[in-house]
C-alpha cells in the first residue's frame, strides 16, 4: 500500500495543469474512484481486519487529498505568475498604434494655425471664458447701450448684489485687452479659444471656436495686415493661386475695418478655391481703434496695431470638407474616426 501511495504522489507531483489534476482527483477520490472502491471493500472484512485496514485506507485517502491540494496551490501560483508576465501592461506607454483615439479636426486646425504664426514670433495668449462687460464690451469701444452689444446674443449670468453681470465671452478679444493692459508693445499675440453666442442652426452653435490675432508696434499699417492674412490663407488652404478680396466693413474696435473673402467655385456641389465667381467670407480684420489702445494704456500717437479674427470651426469645415457644423460637438466615435487625425501626424 505504501508503494501504491508513492506512485500516486509522484503522479500528482508531476501533474502540470489544473485540469489534469482534477482528473486524478476524480479517478482516486471520486464516487467510483480507486480509493473510494478500496473503502467499499471494508464491509466484507472480519471486524479485526476491518479496523486495521480502515485506518490504513483513510490515511491513504488523507495523504492523497493533501498532496492534491498542495499541488493545486503550486499550479495556481505558477499559472498566475505566467499570466502576469504574458499580460503585462506597460502603463508608461501612452497608446498602441492600432488602438488610439484621434485628433479632433478643430484641435488639428488650431495646431496648424498656431504652428504657422509661431514662425513669425506670435505668442499664444489665453484668458477666462467667464468675463465681465468691461473686458467683453466697454474696453473694446462698445460703451453702455452701444447697439453692437445687442447684436452679440450674449449669455448673461444673474447680477450680483452690486448689480454686476458676468457673461460668457462673445469673442476672444477680451484676451487682447487683458494682454495689452499687462504688457507694453511691441506685441504679437494669437488668442485661440471657445466663445459663446445664443444662436443655433445648421451653421451656428452656441459655443464655437475663435482665433484672433493682434500686432501692436510703431508704424504698423494696413499693408502689414493685408500681407499677414493673405499669406496665412494661402498657407492654410495650401494654394498659392488663392483669389482674395477685401471689403470695407464695420467693427466698433477697429477703424478702418474690413472683411476678407476668398474666391471659390461651388458649381460642382463641393467647394473649390482659386477659381470660380463665388465669394466666401472668411476673416474680419482692421486697424485697432485708437480708443481701444487708449483704454489699455497705450498711446495711439506712438503705437498702431492691426487685428483679425475668424471662426476656427468654419475653417476646419472648409479645409476638410466637413458638411455639418453640429456634428463637430456630438462626440460620435464614428464621426471622429472618419474626420479625426492621427496623433502620430498625417491623416
Ligand atoms: C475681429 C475682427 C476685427 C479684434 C480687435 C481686437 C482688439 F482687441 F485688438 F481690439 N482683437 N480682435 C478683431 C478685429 C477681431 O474678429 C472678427
Amino acid at each position: 500500500m505504501t508503494e501504491q501511495l508513492s506512485l500516486w504522489q509522484a503522479e500528482i507531483q508531476s501533474c502540470q495543469s489544473l485540469r489534469d489534476l482534477d482528473e486524478i482527483r476524480v479517478r482516486l477520490l471520486g464516487k467510483s474512484g480507486e480509493i473510494t472502491a478500496l473503502l467499499k471493500t471494508l464491509g466484507a472484512l472480519p471486524p479485526e481486519e476491518r479496523k486495521e485496514k480502515g485506518a490504513e485506507i483513510n490515511h491513504l485517502k488523507t495523504v492523497v487529498a493533501e498532496t492534491i491540494d498542495s499541488r493545486r496551490y503550486q499550479i495556481e501560483e505558477s499559472e498566475l505568475a505566467e499570466r502576469l508576465i504574458k499580460e503585462k501592461i506597460d502603463v508608461t506607454l501612452s497608446v498602441t498604434p492600432e488602438a488610439v483615439g484621434s485628433i479632433h479636426p478643430i484641435s488639428q486646425v488650431f495646431n496648424e494655425i498656431i504652428s504657422y504664426f509661431s514662425n513669425f514670433g506670435f505668442e499664444i495668449a489665453t484668458g477666462p471664458e467667464i468675463e465681465d462687460e468691461e473686458h467683453n464690451f466697454s474696453a473694446l469701444n462698445m460703451p453702455d447701450h452701444h447697439p453692437a452689444r445687442q447684436s452679440h446674443d450674449t449669455f448673461y449670468m444673474m447680477p450680483d448684489e452690486a448689480g454686476i453681470r458676468k457673461l460668457l465671452r462673445t469673442h476672444t478679444s477680451t484676451v487682447q485687452i487683458r494682454t495689452m493692459r499687462r504688457q507694453q508693445p511691441p506685441l504679437r499675440i494669437l488668442a485661440p479659444g471657445r466663445v459663446y453666442r445664443c444662436d443655433y442652426d445648421a451653421t451656428h452653435t452656441p459655443m464655437f471656436h475663435q482665433m484672433e490675432g493682434l500686432v501692436v508696434d510703431k508704424g504698423i499699417n494696413f499693408g502689414h495686415l493685408k500681407a499677414t492674412v493673405i499669406d496665412f490663407c494661402k498657407h492654410f488652404f495650401e494654394r498659392d493661386d488663392l483669389i482674395i478680396r477685401f471689403r470695407p466693413s464695420f467693427f466698433p474696435f477697429t477703424e478702418p475695418s474690413a472683411e476678407m473673402d476668398i474666391g471659390c467655385d461651388r458649381s460642382s456641389g463641393g467647394i473649390k478655391f482659386g477659381q470660380g465667381n463665388d465669394w466666401l467670407e472668411v476673416f474680419g480684420c482692421g486697424m485697432v481703434h485708437p480708443n481701444v489702445l487708449k483704454n489699455c494704456g497705450i498711446d495711439p500717437e506712438e503705437y498702431q496695431g492691426f487685428a483679425f479674427g475668424f471662426g476656427v470651426d468654419r475653417f476646419a469645415m472648409l479645409k476638410y470638407g466637413i458638411p455639418d457644423l453640429r456634428a463637430m460637438f456630438e462626440a460620435d466615435a464614428r464621426w471622429l474616426s472618419h474626420y479625426g487625425f492621427s496623433p502620430f501626424g498625417g491623416k
